[in-house]
């Protein structure tokens, strides 16, 4: 080799080492001078159960979000421009993704475990908050808003009521009206009690026997006259439930011992 070439090399080598150490600086410089916040993923912060917010001096905010299907918590807060927030960011159920739209801010809500970003808002205006990890069929509506006003400066921030939470599933038996039919406790009615019914042995009309596991709910449910029990009459009417309630009043009924 001649020392010409081991010139060279050198040289590549002291350009790459520079331009790492460069960028480097550049990170560091952004985080400390321009306040720029690192994503990160706190481990030692305990995955919290409900959306806040804290405010710890003037312009400054501890936002504790709560991702859930199909919304996060506090849904909607008002600061007054210029203010700092230090987002926690955690989820209820599923990964799910936070990005508030014309900032940097980029985080996933991952099971278990909570995530931290730093943002400032300076120009007033509304953003809008949105989960960008596919959740579930409502995904599309899954948002909050942060509005940034200095109407918000005189009395310190109130988060607005989150977005109603879900009926649960005995809830959404009243709701269409399954318990007209059907008791919980085993008292007689048009239609078979629910009380044991998960798991049990059901004889059908045209005499043969199928097990009432959760498909067996789910197309009893979707599909009434599929198979009939023996000993009721196929009266039980066609429902158009959504997905995620149907899920609930199957979870529930699975319940009902
Ligand atoms: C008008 C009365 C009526 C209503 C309202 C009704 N059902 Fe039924 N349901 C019945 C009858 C009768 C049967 C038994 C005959 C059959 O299998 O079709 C039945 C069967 C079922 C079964 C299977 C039970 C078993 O013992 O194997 C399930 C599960 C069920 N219904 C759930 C529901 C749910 C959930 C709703 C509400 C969305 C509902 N039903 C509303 C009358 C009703
Ligand atoms: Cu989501």
């Amino acid at each position: 080799m001649s020392t010409a070439t081991i010139g060279i090399e050198k040289r590549i080598v002291i350009t790459a080492a520079l331009f790492v150490l460069t960028l480097t600086g550049v990170i560091a410089m952004s985080v400390k001078v321009f306040g720029f916040g690192l994503p990160t993923c706190l481990t030692d912060v305990r995955p919290f159960r409900d959306g806040k917010v804290i405010t710890q001096a003037p312009k400054r905010y501890e936002i504790h979000y709560l991702a859930r299907m199909w919304r996060f918590e506090p849904a909607d807060i008002s600061i007054p421009p210029g203010s700092t927030a230090d987002i926690y960011l955690s989820t209820a159920d599923v990964t799910h993704g936070m990005q508030i739209v014309g900032t940097n801010i980029n985080l996933m809500a991952v099971p278990g475990a909570v995530n931290y970003a730093r943002v400032k808002f300076d120009q007033p205006g509304e953003y809008l908050v949105v989960c960008n990890e596919y959740c579930g069929i409502e995904h599309h509506q899954m948002a909050a808003r942060i509005h940034v006003t200095d109407r918000a400066a005189a009395p310190p921030p109130l988060p607005v009521t989150a977005a109603a939470a879900p009926l649960g599933g005995q809830e959404l038996l009243d709701k269409y009206a399954c318990t007209a039919c059907h008791s919980l406790d085993g008292s007689p009615m048009p239609g078979p009690t629910f009380k044991g019914l998960y798991g049990s042995k059901r004889t059908l009309a045209d005499g043969t026997a199928a097990v009432a596991d959760e498909a067996y709910l789910l197309e009893s449910i979707e599909k009434p006259n599929a198979k009939t029990v023996k000993g009721f009459d196929p009266v039980m009417p066609e429902t158009t439930i959504p997905p995620a309630e149907m899920r609930a009043i199957v979870q529930f009924i699975k319940t009902v011992k």
